[in-house]
């Protein structure tokens, strides 16, 4: 059994996704980081970055429990536990790991700040907004020319999609429209065609709207009350 420390975030929907696409039993952890949960000493110890997602596989390497933190480390473990969605070895292994890294250190960070700027931060600051608006769309062009030629991003269906595929879906608030990227369009409407995707992306989404931001909740997730609700 696997336990799955979550909230419904794009870092943490990549494993929800992840654990039903390989048909694996897992054990739901919700983790509140807008109340601070991520702080407890308990998420601490299986994640010292206090960050979701991470999991806890009691089965783990040598039948010895393993904790892990980091959405694309747990990605890869799953792949290799199941044999699923991560070629064993050669070429196309390493394809899927350039794509998994290009999410992990480029689209999801950037994203993610553009999203700081254009809906969070108490102020419409032009420069951080162009910055991180202009360098999302970059991002989302060479993920079009990518899927030009693929069917999904690496040729077949991996946890490189995964790890992509749940960023794009908040792309209003990163300044990005999908008719200018009609490759990422096509791939996204694939996407969802996937039940086990749309199952892992559900899980808790009812919960994002019940999460009442507050000052309080603000400089627990951003170290300052104010990153405020935007315009
Ligand atoms: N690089 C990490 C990033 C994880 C991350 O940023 N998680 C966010 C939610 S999407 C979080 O837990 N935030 C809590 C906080 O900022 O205190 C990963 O890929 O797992």
């Amino acid at each position: 059994m696997i336990d799955l420390y979550f909230a419904p975030t794009p870092n943490g929907q990549k494993i929800s996704i992840m654990l039903e696409e390989c048909g694996l039993d897992y054990s739901l952890k919700p983790v509140n980081i807008a109340a601070g949960d991520q702080y407890k000493p308990e998420f601490l110890a299986i994640s010292p970055n206090n960050r979701i997602p991470a999991i806890v596989d009691h089965d783990g390497p040598g039948g010895e429990p393993l904790a892990l933190m980091e959405s694309a480390a747990i990605l890869i473990y799953l792949a290799d536990k199941t044999g699923k969605f991560l070629p064993e070895n050669g070429a196309a292994r390493y394809d899927v790991l350039q794509w998994l890294s290009w999410q992990q250190g480029g689209f999801g960070p950037m994203l993610g700040q553009a999203n700081h700027f254009n809906v969070y931060y108490k102020e419409r600051l032009a420069y951080p907004m162009e910055r991180f608006t202009r360098e999302a769309n970059r991002l989302y062009s060479v993920l079009n020319k990518q899927l030009q030629d693929n069917e999904y991003m690496c040729g077949d269906y991996s946890i490189a999609d995964m790890a992509t595929w749940p960023w794009i879906v908040p792309r209003k608030h990163q300044g990005v429209d999908l008719q200018d990227y009609p490759h990422v369009a096509r791939w996204h409407e694939l996407m969802k065609q996937r039940p086990n995707l749309r199952k892992g992306f559900g899980l808790l989404r009812d919960l994002i709207k019940q999460v009442k931001m507050d000052s309080e909740s603000r400089t627990t997730l951003f170290g300052s009350s104010d990153a405020g609700p935007g315009a």
